[in-house]
């Protein structure tokens, strides 16, 4: 049980510091951090993540989606990790974020060899690099900036993700408020090529649209029937569906996403409104039928590395990336 003693307005002055320091720090990150004091990080990490990675392909799409809710949320400091009673990882979104025991594994393997050096940060960011070039069948990988400290910060309450029924204006807005472009956000959505969403989060879609009483008509009628099938009404259970629907490449990082919402057959709402809103469908397409949707999404990914970086002055390199190391400047509840 962390001691609570931050006040919530000292959470509040030091987040809106956080906040407003947030471009001070992106200078501290370089390829090759470590190369000094843990030369085989990399190394490590890599063999940890792909023995996990053959045994359940699922990593892949989790840890992804890991690393962009931990930087959208109070910045890439892994203060998505702490244990807390009402720590980030309560917040609803977070319910289904998986990968936590991926990263205990990956840490207790690194400081093995390098005892206390690296962030928590840093093995997610390194660790969903090698799960994006897995994924990809080997076929793409890129170069991943180090140098993050870990958060000491991390509330349920001030998880700020955007929602699937948002639109693309105002999903664009949470990207720019975090620096990111517009383009990196359509590229950064090309995390949904692969990976799952529990049904629960399109039964407007496909049955009762805007209270039509009507299936979406943004989505191809045939597939409103096989997802019918897969998400019946009134079950028990949340049925999941894989997010790329071109069943060949669902468990492929590649540029099928685009292909599939430009042909109406997109999962989320948000996937299919980047298609048809006028200040995304022309990215859509150029991504669509160009072959460098895999180098581009890796330069988004490092882009989105820089969310609200911490440095050694408001982080700190974690002994367990699920706690704070002294539970006296831990927030999490
Ligand atoms: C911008 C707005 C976004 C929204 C509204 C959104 C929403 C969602 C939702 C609702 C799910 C399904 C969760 C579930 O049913 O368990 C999901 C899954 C996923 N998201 Fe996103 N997402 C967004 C952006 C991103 C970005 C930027 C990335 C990565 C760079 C990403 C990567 C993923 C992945 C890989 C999954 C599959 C997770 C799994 O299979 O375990 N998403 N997202
Ligand atoms: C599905 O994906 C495969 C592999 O990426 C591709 O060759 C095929 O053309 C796609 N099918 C459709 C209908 O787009
Ligand atoms: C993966 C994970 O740790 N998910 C947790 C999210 O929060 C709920 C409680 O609200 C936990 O039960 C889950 O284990």
């Amino acid at each position: 049980m962390a001691v609570k003693i931050f006040s919530t307005t000292s959470v509040l002055i030091l987040s809106i510091a956080l906040l407003s320091f947030g471009h001070c720090c992106y200078g501290q990150l370089r390829v090759g951090f470590y190369n000094k004091d843990c030369r085989n990080v990399e190394n490590i990490v890599f063999r940890v993540v792909r023995e996990a990675f053959i045994k359940d392909s699922s990593l892949a799409p989790a840890m992804i989606r890991l690393y962009f809710h931990d930087c959208f949320s109070n910045g890439c400091d892994a203060s998505l990790l702490l244990d807390g009673t009402s720590s980030e990882k309560k917040a609803s979104p977070n319910l289904s974020v998986r990968g936590y025991e991926l990263i205990d594994d990956i840490k207790t393997a690194v400081d093995l060899e390098c005892h206390e050096i690296v962030s928590c940060a840093d093995i997610i960011a390194i660790a969903t690099r090698d799960l994006v070039n897995l994924a990809s069948g080997g076929k793409t990988w890129y170069a991943i900036p180090t140098g993050r400290f870990d958060g000491v910060v991390s509330l349920a309450s001030t998880v700020d993700l955007p929602s699937p029924r948002m639109t693309v204006s105002q999903t664009a807005q949470k990207f720019a408020d975090r620096k990111l472009s517009l383009t990196d956000m359509v590229l950064l959505l090309g995390g949904h090529t692969i990976g799952v969403a529990h049904c629960s989060f399109i039964m407007d879609r496909l049955y009762n649209f805007q209270n039509t009483k009507q299936p979406d008509p943004s989505m191809d009628s045939k597939l409103v029937q096989d997802l019918r099938a897969k998400c019946p009404q009134g079950s028990s259970s949340d049925g999941i569906i894989n997010l790329d629907q071109n069943l060949t490449s669902s468990n492929t990082m590649d540029v099928s996403f685009y292909k599939e919402i430009n042909s109406r057959r997109g999962i989320l709402h948000i996937d299919q409104q980047l298609a048809i809103d006028g200040m995304t469908s022309k990215l859509v397409s150029d991504i669509a039928n160009g072959n460098d949707f895999l180098s581009r999404f890796g330069q988004a990914m490092v882009n989105l590395g820089f969310v609200g970086v911490k440095n050694k002055g408001n982080g700190e390199i974690r002994k367990s990336c699920r706690s704070c190391n002294s539970p006296f400047f831990c927030a999490t509840s």
